[in-house]
C-alpha cells in the first residue's frame, strides 16, 4: 500500500472524519471545509497500535450542496449527482416543498426526481394532479411504499451508479426508505474517539451494491433560497424559462407586462399555476 491514497469521507465528524480508501477506512483529522462525499487524497500514518491518515487535500468536486443558517451559508455534502424528493399524501408535501428543492438540485447541477412515497394510503385527486405536474416536466416519478418494501426494485434500479441525498418534510419516510435500501439499521451515529469519547456523526455516506451511494445528513431540514439572485430563480422552472425567452421585453416581470408568454402559457394552461406562484414568490419574496 502506497503512503498516499484517495479516498472518499463517508463519515463527517465535528473535527474528525472518516476516509474509505480499498485498502480499508482511516479516520483522519478533517481539515478546513471538508465534508461529506469530498474525494481526498490521504497520506496514511502509523500511529502507535493503529493506521490513522492524515487529509492532503480535496479533489475538485462535481457538485456541492450547502445549506443556510440564519446569514451564514454552510457546505455539508459533495459530490451528490441526484436529490430524491419524498412526496407523502400524509403528511401533505406541499407544491412549495418540492418546487424548493427542484430549484436548489438544478442550481447545485444535480438532478432531482420525485418518490411518491406511501402508495398503500389512499391520496385524493389533488395529490394526484400535483405528481402530474411533475411527470409533465419530465422529473423522473419511482413510487413505493417504504414500510412495506412495494416497488422499491425500480428505485433501487434507479439509483445504480448514483450518489443520492433524500428530502422530505418529517414523516415523510426518509429513515425507513434508507435503512430498507442500506438493509441494515443505520449507523449509530457515533464512533469513540482515542479518548473513548463519543462523538456524534453529522452526515455519512452508505455504499450499496452497484455504486449506489446514499448521504445522510440529519441537520438537513429548511433550505433558504434567500441567496440565490433573482435572476437565478427562474432556472428552477424550466418550462417558465422556456416561455420567458419570447416575452415582448426582454425586462419582463412576467406579471402583467403585454406580450408576455408566460402568462399566455398561464392562460392557456401549458404553465401551472402553483409552479408560477411559487416562481413569483420565490423571486420576490425570498
Ligand atoms: N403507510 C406507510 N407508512 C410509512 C411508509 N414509509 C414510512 N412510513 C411511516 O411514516 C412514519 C415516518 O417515517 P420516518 O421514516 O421516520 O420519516 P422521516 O421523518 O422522514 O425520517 C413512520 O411511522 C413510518 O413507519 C409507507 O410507505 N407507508
Ligand atoms: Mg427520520
Ligand atoms: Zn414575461
Amino acid at each position: 500500500m502506497k503512503k498516499v491514497q484517495t479516498g472518499q469521507i463517508v463519515e463527517f465528524y465535528s473535527n474528525s472524519c472518516l476516509v474509505k480508501t480499498k485498502f480499508g477506512e482511516f479516520s483522519c483529522l478533517a481539515i478546513k471545509n471538508v465534508v461529506v462525499g469530498d474525494f481526498v487524497e490521504l497520506e496514511i500514518i502509523q500511529d502507535s497500535k493503529k493506521l490513522n491518515g492524515k487529509i492532503l487535500s480535496i479533489q475538485e468536486r462535481k457538485t456541492k450542496l450547502s445549506k443556510s443558517d440564519g446569514s451564514k451559508t454552510k457546505l455539508f455534502a459533495a459530490n451528490i449527482s441526484h436529490v430524491g424528493i419524498i412526496v407523502t399524501p400524509k403528511p401533505k408535501t406541499s407544491s412549495e416543498f418540492i418546487d424548493k428543492w427542484i430549484l436548489k438540485s438544478k442550481l447545485s447541477n444535480i438532478e432531482p426526481f420525485i418518490i411518491n412515497n406511501k402508495i398503500d394510503i389512499e391520496s385524493d385527486n389533488e395529490y394526484k394532479i400535483k405528481l402530474g405536474i411533475y411527470k409533465s416536466l419530465g422529473i423522473t416519478n419511482i413510487d413505493c411504499s417504504a414500510k412495506h418494501g412495494d416497488n422499491l426494485k425500480e428505485l433501487i434500479d434507479f439509483l445504480k451508479q448514483k450518489s443520492v441525498l433524500f428530502v422530505g418534510n418529517s414523516g415523510a419516510g426518509k429513515s425507513t426508505l434508507s435503512s430498507k435500501l442500506i438493509g441494515k439499521k443505520l449507523k449509530t451515529n457515533s464512533l469513540s474517539n482515542e479518548q473513548g469519547v463519543h462523538t456524534t456523526s453529522i452526515s455519512s455516506l452508505y455504499e450499496l451494491q452497484n455504486n449506489t451511494k446514499i448521504i445522510d445528513s440529519p441537520g438537513m431540514r429548511d433550505i433558504e433560497i434567500k441567496n440565490y439572485s433573482k435572476d437565478h430563480i427562474i432556472s428552477g422552472f424550466e418550462e417558465i424559462l422556456e416561455a420567458s425567452k419570447g416575452c415582448k421585453f426582454t425586462n419582463c416581470n412576467h406579471i402583467n407586462n403585454k406580450g408576455c408568454l408566460v402568462i399566455e402559457g398561464l392562460a392557456n394552461g401549458q404553465i401551472n399555476q402553483s409552479r408560477y406562484n411559487n416562481f413569483i414568490k420565490f423571486r420576490d419574496n425570498g
